[in-house]
């Protein structure tokens, strides 16, 4: 197929909820799609997921928006491929910004599907028509509103909970949410908010029962997590750490960890993503999949790509009215008996609303 035209269409995002994490608050969130049209006429589209500030990780909105038109979009002008694997060995001439990669190749992907006539199921070899998804609930001002937080979410019927902590704040909230719900699958996520010298206060955690304990240490960091996990018999789950394959070999080499949380753009994209999770699988090293509060384009790829059975905990897909007023998609995905039904359409299997969004024709 031959790459013809490629469109951003850009738009600020409101969340229901503010959402705050150890390094800040984010109540809106800038989001662009991106559209590529091959010769045919096909369409398929790709959502850049990064976050205002370059807190997470380095990649910003607008970085990646940059590196996306100066230097991606012209290694993939007017190119005819075969598959969209080779999309990642033309983007090798740029080092780092995954998430811009990623925008591009899960477009690509989404092109490739609908040119064959396959859902993104079918592509991924998915048997599954529902998945158990999670929640993960941002640090709360006060004990009573956590809790309420909480409930809230079981009640709705998600399977597992996610709390994100920082250093005084972790051990607290953990023992009240324990106390009210003793049976919970409950992990917390510290983004990389805890120094070494703080290891003692990460090692109490161990008497909670947490399925895992998300990034503790440096978003850069292998070493310090390795120690943690030889004192820990609960999971170290790494995150903003693991940007390739590569990362996953070194983290499991180690021992710096028990769990992968794979996102599919902090990895680059489709092809790295399904390299990880088939490591993963032959290395008996669990996988699951997170999220970056995506719009429907990106939750909808999200949603089929973690229906593989190698995903066996749920992932970070939340339904859609817990997000956003507005959505980049016609479809709303809402949860029942703690799952999200995936989408059947081909590609991305879901249809997108770009009529009100800023358009900029790139090539
Ligand atoms: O650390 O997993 C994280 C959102 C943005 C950036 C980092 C993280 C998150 C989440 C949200 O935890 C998960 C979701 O999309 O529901
Ligand atoms: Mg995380």
């Amino acid at each position: 197929m031959k790459i013809q035209k490629i469109e951003c269409f850009q738009h600020l995002f409101e969340l229901k909820q503010p959402f705050q994490t150890s390094y800040g608050v984010l109540s809106h969130k800038p989001v662009a799609i991106y559209c590529v049209t091959d010769e045919r006429g096909n369409q398929g589209f790709g959502e850049l997921v990064a976050l205002p500030c370059p807190d997470y990780i380095e990649e910003t909105f607008q970085t990646a928006q940059v590196i996306i038109k100066r230097f991606l979009v012209p290694l993939i002008s007017n190119q005819t491929i075969q598959h969209p694997k080779e999309i990642r060995e033309l983007f090798r001439a740029v080092r780092g910004n995954e998430m811009a990669k990623s925008a591009l190749e899960t477009a690509i992907w989404d092109l490739y599907a609908k040119r064959l006539g396959q859902s993104f199921s079918q592509l991924f070899s998915v048997k599954r028509k529902k998945i158990p998804v999670g929640v993960s609930i941002g640090l709360q001002t006060d004990e009573h509103s956590l809790l309420k937080s909480v409930e809230e979410y079981v009640q709705k019927g998600y399977t597992r909970v996610k709390l994100k902590i920082k250093p005084g704040y972790d051990i607290r909230p953990i023992q009240v949410i324990r106390k009210h719900f003793p049976a919970l699958e409950l992990m917390v996520d510290a983004n990389s908010a805890y120094s070494f010298s703080e290891k003692e206060r990460l090692t109490e955690l161990d008497q909670y029962r947490l399925a895992m304990i998300e990034q503790p240490f440096s978003a850069s960091d292998f070493l310090e997590h390795c120690e943690l996990q030889k004192e820990m018999t609960t999971k170290i789950c790494l995150d903003e750490n693991i940007r390739s394959l590569e990362d996953v070999k070194l983290a499991h080499f180690l021992g710096s960890c028990g769990a992968i949380n794979l996102k599919i753009p902090r990895v680059g994209g489709i092809a790295e993503a399904l390299d990880i999770v088939h490591y993963c699988q032959e290395n008996s090293l669990m996988v699951w999949l997170g999220g970056m509060f995506e719009t429907g384009i990106g939750r909808s790829l999200n949603l089929s790509f973690a229906a593989q059975d190698a995903f066996c905990f749920p992932g970070d897909i939340s339904a859609s009215e817990r997000y956003f007023f507005e959505d980049s998609i016609e479809e709303t995905f809402s949860l029942e008996n703690g799952c999200l039904t995936l989408p059947k359409g081909k590609g991305i299997g879901v249809h997108p609303t770009l009529s009100k969004m800023n358009k900029e024709v790139l090539f």
